[in-house]
């Protein structure tokens, strides 16, 4: 079984692969580059294909603006199966955007640290791959720097998004609070991921209405982050965001360490790391909830909800090992129900779950992984091989699909995969498992 589903889980990354040397999520549903994705297909690749797991991170880092930004999506190529697409962003309205190619003006989790440890561990810390991580640790730096110098409000090193595209976890219940305290125009537009996918499985046409309002009034204030933190409707600390940022912050100490030189970047790094911990302690954990949660600046209160990204600061190493026991119990309260497949995206005993619907409660690859490695961190061994076995079972079961319902007996399909199919990272995180 295993060496099959690898076998599959290649081809899926084959065929997503573009002349251009980078890959996209999904054919049809998401035809370009995505920022989080390329970081989780690259783990896929360097298990057999060095030079593609690099030229993955490459074309993504080409497209770094000169404020070391990088953008949530790189239009490398044109393709009108997507909307809405560069014509809608409108990237170029920023001063230090790209000149070389077209991309949204939001940006997606901080993965490229972590990954590029992960890649040097693969490869056997081969010279190739060093040289590689010399050439673009500092590019990755940079866009450390753009966070700290530019999204990080209180000065407390915890960042905030401006759009829930930048979460990663686009229509997660938890944005429902902020919807209520909108009133976006009706758009006019035409829906290309319905003509992919069961519109039952996509967030709403009324959802999809707040998004591009966002993204209007950043455009307004030409994508300046002092203007969009002033004006935003949408302004949250999110604990995926910040945990990322932390344990990539982590990943590059470790290998500036290994490279040499560079005293001043690691102390800054160090620093910051360890602000950022304190931070997301003392501003996002909730105690009586059990978990990490979101809190939103716009309206100065924490979001009360328990999702998959609550769990995700194991991963960065942040809680104390009193907390991560604390966060177990939470895990298995909610979500740990036998007749569940961990890990719902959503709290599974809330009135909002809702199991086949992308954000709203179906599980995830990515975030599994994350957990995954996060429980084996704090010596959780059990159940980081449950939630790696269940993974593993979703996608034998079913296929390489981007998110699959938590329910073991699942009454309404003979399916569990949802979304798009032959999805990337679900392939790519397959193979690392595996591997
Ligand atoms: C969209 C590409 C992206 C992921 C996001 C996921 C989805 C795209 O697909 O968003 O248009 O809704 O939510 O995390 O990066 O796979």
């Amino acid at each position: 079984m295993k060496e099959k589903l690898i076998d599959n889980a290649i081809q899926v990354l084959e065929r997503n692969f573009q002349e251009g040397g980078f890959t996209i999520p999904s054919e049809g549903l998401y035809p370009f580059q995505w920022k989080w994705d390329s970081g989780f297909i690259a783990l896929g690749f360097a298990h057999y294909d060095l030079k593609k797991a690099m030229g993955e991170i490459e074309t993504l880092m080409d497209a770094q603006w000169e404020n070391g930004f990088i953008p949530h999506i790189v239009f490398h190529n044109d393709s009108d199966s997507y909307f809405p697409g560069p014509d809608f962003h409108q990237s170029h309205l920023h001063p230090q955007a790209s000149k070389k190619y077209r991309s949204t003006g939001m940006t997606q989790p901080p993965v490229t640290g972590f990954i590029l440890e992960r890649l040097l561990e693969i490869s056997g810390e081969s010279h190739e791959m060093l040289d590689f991580i010399a050439k673009h640790i500092d590019k990755v730096y940079h866009n450390h720097e753009y966070f700290y110098t530019h999204r990080d409000l209180e000065k407390n090193g915890l960042v905030y998004i401006y759009h829930n595209w930048e979460s990663g976890t686009d229509n997660s219940p938890i944005w429902d609070d902020i919807w209520d305290t909108m009133d976006p125009p009706e758009y006019e537009f035409e829906r290309r991921d319905t003509t992919h996918v069961d519109p039952a499985q996509r967030p709403s046409k009324r959802e999809y209405d707040h998004y591009l309002y966002i993204i209007d009034i950043a455009k307004k204030y030409n994508y300046d982050d002092a203007k969009i933190a002033e004006h935003s409707p949408f302004l949250v600390l999110d604990p995926l965001f910040n945990a990322m940022l932390i344990r990539s912050n982590e990943a590059l100490i470790k290998l500036y360490g290994r490279l040499g030189g560079n005293e001043d970047k690691i102390s800054f790094l160090g620093e910051k790391q360890a602000q950022s911990i304190a931070g997301l302690n003392s501003k996002l954990f909730n105690e009586d909830l059990g978990a990490y949660v979101h809190f939103d600046l716009r309206n100065n209160k924490q979001l009360l909800y328990v999702c998959s990204s609550s769990f995700t600061p194991l991963y960065a190493g942040a809680p104390t090992q009193e907390q991560a026991k604390i966060l177990v119990n939470t895990l298995m309260d909610k979500f740990g129900d036998e007749g569940r497949y961990l890990c719902a995206s959503f709290d599974p005993t809330h009135e909002r779950f809702n199991p086949r619907k992308y954000w709203r409660g179906p599980v995830w690859i990515n975030l599994n992984w994350m957990l995954h490695h996060g429980l084996k961190r704090y010596g959780f061994t059990d159940l980081a091989q449950r939630v790696k076995n269940d993974s593993l079972e979703l996608i034998d079961n079913n296929g390489f699909f981007e998110y699959f319902d938590s329910r073991k007996d699942n009454p309404d399909a003979e399916k569990n995969g949802y979304g798009g199919d032959n999805f990337s990272w679900s392939a790519a995180l397959l193979i690392d498992f595996l591997k």
